[in-house]
């Protein structure tokens, strides 16, 4: 149904109104990467690890990052620019690999509790552990999210690693496509940020050790900071790059840090354990919600359906509240046709 409706988009001369909302399962990442500078095989090792290096000269805070890339070009339509798309659901799913290293943390800490201990504007972390976030990705020294792979080199100068500030792609945040920020440093640089989503599970009681094969769930927050420039930026390049990403310490030799399956260990196609990605895109202002290519009564049933089930597919005017101003927003884009 998707398909024969972006059949019916590409004979009608590459307008994005009138599809419908655009569902789509990734059941493993194009690309997945452990972002780590001292990774002999970056792109093909089995497993991902992530954990922090606050403070820790010549490393970055954000020291062992993950990205997984989904291609969404085909199937979402590509070079619409800024402000075509609405994302009405994303959900990111991976699976821990290793077993009871780290506690589960479901909320976002404070930055200044990984300020160093003697910091005067320290605080300590209330919460046991710390939350696995996703972000944006970004990238330099001439990569970009076209030209970069997950066997791309880890960075530029020094060569000599380690190097902060210095990896090719990041953990960010999108103020707009050309406007992007470097988060991996942000707690010597003191940037606040708020995650596109934090981690949850069913699995374990927060606090509590983690045990490998938990399920992890990353349901975004499309009104958070940067995601609607993030994903215009992705779409329009069909490609959906994200960043797995905490802040546990691995000074000392620790090892009580996440590790999650990548889509090159042997157990993942078996046992479904590569990153995933279902994502539920519209349109801005296609009022199609039946996705059939015509407009009338049932799409406004299917809206009100949307709104009495506090839908975010009813959320016309994107602003993550569901109230009249929806309602306005729906029947003009109906009676725009
Ligand atoms: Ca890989
Ligand atoms: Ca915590
Ligand atoms: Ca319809
Ligand atoms: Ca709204």
């Amino acid at each position: 149904m998707i398909r024969s409706a972006l059949v019916v988009l590409a004979l009608s001369g590459a307008c994005l109104a009138q599809t419908g909302p655009i569902s789509l399962t990734f059941d493993e990442p194009a690309r997945d990467r452990w972002n780590y500078p001292f990774s002999a095989t970056p792109g093909t090792r089995t497993n991902a690890t992530i954990f922090g290096a606050t403070g820790i000269e010549g490393f970055d805070d954000r020291d062992g990052q993950f990205v997984i890339g989904f291609d969404t070009a085909g199937d979402i339509p590509t070079g619409m620019g800024a402000g075509a798309y609405r994302v009405v659901s994303a959900r990111v799913t991976l699976v821990v690999q290793n077993d009871l290293q780290f506690a589960y943390d479901a909320t976002q800490d404070e930055l200044a509790s990984y300020f160093l201990s003697d910091d005067p504007e320290y605080v300590a972390d209330t919460t046991a552990g710390r939350p696995i976030e996703l972000y944006a990705t970004g990238y330099r020294n001439g990569f970009t999210i076209e030209n970069w792979e997950e066997t791309s080199e880890f960075g530029g100068p020094p060569i000599v690693i380690p190097a902060e500030g210095a990896r090719n792609a990041f953990a960010a945040f999108y103020s707009g496509a050309d406007d992007v920020v470097d988060l991996s440093r942000q707690v010597r640089e003191r940037i606040e940020s708020t995650p596109l989503a934090i981690g949850q599970t069913t699995g374990v009681a927060v606090g509590e050790l983690v045990p490998a094969e938990t399920v992890f769930t990353f349901d975004v927050d499309t009104c958070a900071p940067g995601s609607t420039a993030f994903f215009d930026a992705s779409f329009d390049a069909g490609k959906v790059n994200l960043t797995v990403t905490s802040m546990h310490s691995a000074e000392l030799g620790s090892t009580e840090f996440p590790a999650f399956f990548t889509k090159e260990n042997a157990l993942s196609p078996i046992l479904g354990y590569a990153p995933r990605l279902e994502i539920t895109v519209i349109a801005v202002d296609d009022a199609d919600l039946t996705g059939d290519g015509v407009l009338d009564l049932f799409d406004f049933l299917a809206f009100q359906n949307a709104f009495d089930a506090a839908d975010p597919l009813a959320d016309f005017d994107g602003n993550c509240t569901l109230d009249i101003f929806d309602f306005l927003a729906f029947q003009n884009a109906f009676d725009a046709g």
